[in-house]
Formats: structure tokens, sequence, C-alpha cells
């Protein structure tokens, strides 16, 4: 009885214990005061807002873990099918508003900030982005991220936790100049280390065939070589209003000398420790390139390093269920590669099944083919991912080895299926026939997965007409196109609380948060002129806060009445924002003609325009760094004119990244996405203007197609050259060389003659010559000049535009991740969301 007494005794203790924390205001004030305190260790009543913002962060943290680990553990009872999203970046943006929003307790931090003395809209100013990514491929992991938790998918990312984000870019003397972004600096509130979760990544040492002496068999052994270690650092990842908590693992290398400390036990103790600590810390810094592979050997380190600890973490956690056979892991597990950058993984994952689970070939290869998928987001030669062979072979003897096997295979079939062809098994090889030779990573990706993906439809048509053409004969059914999307609930809730607002009011429900296709409801209105007003001051009152950031970061004073003409994005030839300058160009200088000749009825036509320039280059694109260079030089020339008043201001907005994102696309008009057809995958932000109201003026290329089709033509302003049109024109300019538009001439030559400053942009100017002109910019400037007129002449019509603005805005839904989650669920991972309920829990008050 005595046993019973105390058994019992300890079951309502627990009892008690097991309940979420409290979120009354008063108790979130408790914690946030606590954790200034205690966790933080500073005084509370020292007033600071950086004290403040990370105590708050820890404070929704804390709510986060909860429902975090009662995620997990669900989720392992039901032993339902998991999704682990692979990428080498990460754009995540801010948390804590995003958190709060999640948790649904975004008003009552709000309110009990404010009684502590800070808004919340300060202390937000306070957290910095974790630049863990160079362009849309990794802020596309991040709003995949999102809507998977918000859909109820049980699904991981996995990453690097470099210690220096994307460079910090600041102008000095009106050029680029880069700065190490440590992130990390006053520490990062959302991660919680795990010592506990560690592994040894291998690399170097060789191979040697063993023989076993029973049966014969010949196994390879990977003797020798270094090891590192790889620790996670985990960041859950909330659902918005949903109990389900996902979870990003990043990994951080660390010298492995704490692994084997006992084997320097000679005397060597110090200098074994010195060597190890001098190892290169491989998850330093992430290459800053766009559509540009590196090809350096840290990189591929850097890569094989993060698929390793990832694989090995995965099947740790896989086999933790008793009841789990290997064979069955495409049942269970998932794996997306986000571009060929994780695409080792295919060779480490047949390593690990074959050398330490002692599967066989064809058990392995089943295994590894129906549980990876690789996604494509480029059709760019330069940024085709090859590695050198021998580098290959040093670094990774043993999946060489098996890289070669696979090929072999592989190979043996393309014969079999195309005999007496072997240009198109020479095309198809994994390994290019070079000096040196090269492993094609995207050759290897598509054999080794069981779907291949393309991120819009023009794109994946690419892939399957030239890129990938031979693969796309031999396996039609592994190609599918899954057009990107982004998460609106950052993109317009978050990033655009006005603009939320009023499409709430007028809806009369939130509901569009959760299913963005309630938005066609406005469409009825897009006429009303009381809906049109709220709109318009909407759009008025983010210009002004835009205008406000300009002065601040610019030193530049804007007009909010101006439109708001909006180019910003990474800084390539391809995206063209060196045709965007020339059109400046050419605008000023019509405004001085009109002026000089005094035509004064056509002056009052030109549009005020405010042209914003944001994107960083890579630090080793000297082209894209001169091409900031010019836009610098055209706007000093342009904003110090007195002559040309209000009608034309340039201004070049420092450091793009997330944060400053939200401030931009809500501010503007119009947005140019302007890249040469068949370049620009898709292109995320096109969604992301269109969402807030701003109007497209777009070439036929990537996701502005599709964009096209749900706005409607009248929506958005079009122009060039299509893919076709292109590819024609690419070969027939060798030997028709075409006269360069008289208006462009124009402007090259002011620009040579020093117009806009002593630098004459030579080697700029020459890229327009048709036989250097890859881009097309000499051959689509017309139709551009003409795409931007018709932009004024609508942005005229007051009421006409803002209809436009509502209606484009009103068509999105197809271009919420929410949608394009669903579409990788069934067409590639065969996953359901699912029903996860909260555990018993009290949820008790203070
Ligand atoms: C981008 N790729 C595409 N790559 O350019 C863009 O059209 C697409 O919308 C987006 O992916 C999402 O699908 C991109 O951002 C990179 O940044 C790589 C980083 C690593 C080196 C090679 C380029």
């Amino acid at each position: 009885d005595e046993e019973q007494e105390l058994k019992e005794k300890k079951e309502k203790l627990w009892k008690l214990l097991c309940t979420y924390l409290p979120c009354d205001v008063l108790s979130l004030q408790k914690s946030i005061v606590q954790h200034v305190e205690y966790t933080l260790a500073r005084r509370r009543y020292k007033r600071d807002k950086c004290s403040f913002y990370q105590a708050t962060a820890i404070s929704v943290r804390d709510r986060l873990i909860e429902r975090w680990t009662d995620t997990q553990q669900y989720l392992s009872s039901k032993d339902s099918k998991r999704v682990y999203y692979l990428s080498l970046e990460y754009l995540l943006g801010r948390n804590l508003q995003n958190a709060m929003s999640c948790l649904a307790l975004r008003n009552r931090y709000a309110a009990a900030l404010e009684e502590l003395g800070y808004s919340l809209e300060e202390l937000t100013e306070e957290e910095r982005d974790p630049g863990l990514g160079s362009g849309g491929l990794g802020r596309l992991a991040s709003c995949f991220l999102d809507s998977l938790a918000t859909l109820n998918f049980g699904a991981w990312g996995y990453g690097l936790r470099y210690k220096f984000g994307l460079f910090e870019q600041r102008l000095i003397s009106k050029a680029q100049a880069e700065f190490p972004d440590f992130w990390l600096k006053e520490g990062y509130p959302w991660e919680v280390e795990r010592p506990d979760v560690q592994y040894l990544v291998r690399m170097y040492g060789e191979v040697e065939d063993r023989v076993d002496p029973e049966t014969g068999e010949v196994k390879v052994a990977w003797k020798g070589g270094e090891d590192v270690l790889a620790e996670g650092f985990d960041i859950p990842v909330p659902g918005f209003h949903t109990l389900n908590t996902n979870n990003l693992r990043l990994w951080t290398s660390k010298a492995s000398c704490e692994f084997d400390l006992g084997s320097f036990n000679d005397g060597q103790y110090y200098a074994a420790i010195e060597e190890k600590e001098r190892s290169e810390p491989l998850t330093s810094v992430l290459y800053p390139c766009d559509n540009n592979a590196p090809g350096k050997e840290l990189r591929l380190r850097q890569q094989y390093f993060f698929v390793s600890a990832t694989l090995q973490d995965i099947l740790r956690r896989y086999k933790k269920s008793p009841s789990h056979g290997l064979l069955d892991l495409p049942n269970k597990v998932a794996i997306q590669l986000n571009e060929t950058h994780p695409a080792i993984a295919i060779p480490e994952l047949m390593r690990l099944l074959l050398d330490d689970e002692n599967l066989c070939w064809q058990d392995a290869w089943h295994i590894v083919h129906n549980t990876c998928a690789y996604t494509n987001h480029t059709v760019m030669p330069e940024a085709l991912e090859i590695w050198p062979l021998p580098l290959v072979e040093q670094i990774l003897p043993r999946h060489l080895r098996i890289i070669y096997e696979i090929n072999h295979q592989f190979l043996s079939e393309v014969r079999r299926r195309w005999p007496g062809d072997p240009q198109r098994v020479a095309r198809m090889s994994i390994i290019e026939e070079s000096e040196p030779k090269m492993v094609k990573m995207a050759h290897l990706a598509i054999i080794g997965c069981h779907k291949v993906n393309g991120v819009a439809q023009v794109h994946t048509g690419l892939l399957c007409k030239s890129l990938f053409r031979d693969f796309y004969e031999m396996w039609p059914e592994k190609f599918v196109n899954i057009t990107n999307g982004v998460n609106h609930r950052r993109w317009m809730l978050q990033a655009n609380p006005a603009m939320s607002a009023v499409i709430s009011k007028w809806l009369g429900t939130h509901d569009w948060v959760h299913d963005l296709g309630r938005l066609e409801r406005l469409k009825e209105l897009s006429s009303n002129p009381e809906f049109q007003r709220d709109w318009q001051e909407m759009k008025r009152y983010n210009k002004r806060k835009l205008a406000e950031f300009i002065e601040r970061t610019c030193d530049v004073d804007v007009d909010a009445d101006a439109m708001f003409d909006v180019h910003v994005k990474r800084i390539h030839e391809y995206k063209r924002q060196f045709m965007n300058i020339l059109g400046v160009a050419y605008r000023y200088l019509r405004i001085l003609s009109l002026l000089a000749e005094e035509k004064f009825d056509e002056l009052r036509q030109v549009v005020p325009k405010v042209v914003i320039f944001a994107g960083k280059a890579a630090p080793n694109y000297s082209v894209a760094k001169d091409v900031i260079k010019l836009i610098i030089a055209i706007a000093d020339t342009i904003n110090s004119d007195t002559r040309i008043g209000g009608l034309l201001k340039v201004v070049f907005i420092p450091n793009y990244n997330v944060s400053v994102a939200e401030v931009i696309i809500p501010g503007s008009d119009l947005s140019q996405h302007i890249s040469t057809a068949g370049f620009e995958a898709s292109g995320t932000s096109n969604m992301k203007f269109c969402m807030n109201g701003s109007l497209l003026l777009g070439s036929r290329d990537g996701a502005n197609l599709e964009i096209e089709q749900s706005v409607g033509r009248a929506n958005i302003f079009m122009f060039g050259a299509n893919t076709k049109e292109v590819r024609t024109l690419q070969t027939t300019m060798q030997y028709r060389k075409p006269q360069l538009d008289g208006r462009l001439a124009h402007v090259t030559q002011e620009i040579r003659s020093g117009r806009f400053g002593p630098t004459s942009f030579d080697s700029l100017v020459d890229s327009l010559l048709p036989e250097n002109d890859r881009y097309m910019v000499g051959h689509d400037f017309g139709s551009y000049l003409e795409a931007l007129e018709v932009s004024d002449a609508a942005f005229r019509k007051p009421e006409e535009w803002t209809a436009k603005t509502i209606v484009s805005c009103a068509s999105m839904s197809r271009f919420s991740s929410d949608r394009c989650i669903r579409e990788y669920a069934e067409k590639i991972w065969n996953v359901e969301p699912h029903q996860f309920r909260p555990p018993n829990k009290n949820t008790s008050s203070s």
C-alpha cells in the first residue's frame, strides 16, 4: 500500500509538471525578464534592446520547444514517413515575428513588451539575418521548411552552420566592398546545440580490396585518411497555427581530437592537439557564388561532410525503431536533394549500405534510388557541378569506386537500349573523358534518383528538350515539373501588415492566410472606389516607409508619389541589371533633350520615377561588380542634376538580404524580372512582388510566363525574345551582325564620353557588340523600352493601375509554397500530412 501511495504521488507530481508554459501577458513578461536576468545574466533594470530581444527570443523558443519535442515524439510513435530536405543553403530571414505568429502569440508578446517599455518592431530590428545562402535557391529552401511545417508534414531540413554567412555588402568609393558576416557575434538564440549528436566524417585515405577467405567475396575497405567531427545545431521550425513543429539541423565541423586523444599518449600531446586544432574548420565560410560553381576543393569537402553527417543521422534515427528493416527505407524516408550540391549522397548512401550494413549491390541500389530525388535549379553550363576526377579520388577514394560501378551498370543499360550508339554512351556517362577527367554530378544525381524536377514549366521543358534530353528519352517518367512557390505568410502577412489588414477587412476573414485561393474574391472588388482608396493608401504607406529606408541607407531623398520601379536580386549578367541601367540612362537623356527643346507638353507626360536597385555581386565576378559601379555612377549624375527636378532618381540600396527585401517589396509599384529567356530557371521574387501589389515588367522566362497566365496579359508587361528565339539568335548572330539600336548606341556613346563620370566602362560597353552579346541586351533593348513605355502609360491612370495590382495579387494562389509542397508530397515523396493532436497536457496559467 505504501508503494502504491508513493506511485500515485509520483504520478500526480508528473501530471502537475506536465504542462505547457503559460502564455498570458504577465507570464510572458515574467519569462522575458527572467531570461534577461538568469539566462543572459544581465541586470534586468539596465535597459538595453539587445538583451531584451534575446530574452524575448528565448522566451518564444521555450514555447516552440515544447511543441517541437511533442511533434518528434508523436512522429516516432506513429512511425510515419519522413521527408528530409538536404540543402547547402538556407536564407531563413528573421525569426522573431514569424515564430510569434505561428504560435498565435504575436499580439500578446507585443502587449507584454509594450508595458516593459519596448515595441515589438524595435526589438525585431535587433535580430540579424542568418545569411546561410546566396540567393533564390536558399530562400526557396526556407519557404519550403515553413510550408512543410504548416501543412503538418513530418519533415526535417539539413544544412551547414557556416560561421560566416554571405558577405556584408557596403558601398565604398562608389563600388561594392565585401565584409565578413559574423552573424553569430551576439549568439543565435533560436538554435540549440546538440553535443550528443556527433558523427565522424572521414576523408582521404586509400581503398583496399579484401577477399573474404571463406566466401571468396571481394570487399572494399577504406583505410586511413582524416576524420572531422560533425556536431548538430537544431533550430525549431514552427508551422503556422498548428502544433506541428519541425526541425532544421545544421552541422558544424570540429577538430576530431576530442575523440581520439588517447592515442597521443606518446609525449606528442601538445603537438597533436595543435595539429588537430589547425585543421581548417570546414564549415567556416559559405561560397558566395550564384549560378556559378566554385569548383574548390574545400567546397567538395563541405558537401561530403554535410552529406555524410546527415545520412548517418537519418540512418541512426531510422534504425532506432526495431521493426525497421533497411529494405523498407524508401517507404519511411524521402530525401530531396536541393540541386547537385548534396549529390554525393548517392554514393555515400550506397557506401553506408554496402560497407557498414553489408547489403548486396542490388538491394542497396534499390534503396538509394527509391529514397532520393533531385531538384535542378539551373541550365547554365557554368553552374553545373563537375569535379576533377583526381580530386574526387584523393578525397573520396571509396566513393569513386562506387561511382565507377554505378556508371558501369548504367552504361551497360544504355548500350542495351541503343546498340551501336557510342556517342550517346559518351554523352550520358558520369565521367567526362577530358583532361583531367571530370565527374558530372548532375548525371550522377539523375541516375541515382527516382525523380528529377525542374522549377518552372519552361525550365523543365528545357531540361527535357536539351540539357538532359538523353536521360529524358531513356526515362520520361522520371522527369516532373514543380513550379516554385513562396511562403505568402512571410511575404504578405509578415512583410506587409498594412496590406494584410486591408485584405482581411474587405474579405471579412483571415482565411486567405491558410488558403491563398481565397484571395480570388478580391477580383470582384478591384474597381470598387472605396476598396481602391484603402489599397492606394496602403501602397502609399509602404512607399513612405521605403522612402525613409532609402533616406537612411542611401542618403537620397525620394518622393513617395513617384513610381517606384524596383530591380532587386543577385547581380548577374543574365539577370540584365545592365540593360535596366542603360534604359535609365536613356530616360535621363530624353528628359534632358525635352528640356532643351522646351517640349513642355511631353515633359508633363513623363512619369516621375524612382529606380531602385539592390543585390550582391560575387566577389570574384568582375563584370557584375562593374555593373554596380555603373549603376552608382549613373545614379550620382542623375540625382545631382537639378535640371530634371524630381522626374528621375536612382538608388542602389546596399546589402540586399531577406530583411531588406521585406521593406522593399511591399513598397514597390513596378518590379523588373528581365533575364535573357532560357536563363532564369524560375525566379521567386517575381511571385513576392505580385503578391504585394506590384506589377511585373518581365521577359519571357522562368515563372514570369506562368504568372502571365495567372494574372492575365493585361496585368503584366512582357517583352523580348522567347527561349526559342534566343536559341536561334545565338546561332545566327555569329553570321549576321545586327545594327545596334540607335537609342542604345546613343547611350553607350554618352557613357564612353564621360557624361557619367570619368570611368568609360569600356569592357561593359563592348559586351554589347553583337559578337559578344551572349545575353541579348542589344536584341531586346528596343522591346524593353517599349514595355517601359506601356507601363508608364498604365501608371498615368491610377484607377486602372490599382485594379491591375489588385487582380494580380488576387491571382497568386498557384505561387504559394503550400501548393508547391503539396505537389512534391504527391508527385515525389509519397507522403501525407499527419493528424497531430496535442498530448494531454495542462495549459497552466500564471
Ligand atoms: C536559383 N538558383 C535560380 N542558385 O537561379 C532561380 O531562377 C530559382 O528561382 C531559384 O534558384 C529557386 O529555384 C540559385 O539561387 C544558387 O544560388 C547556387 C548556389 C551555389 C552555387 C551555384 C548556384
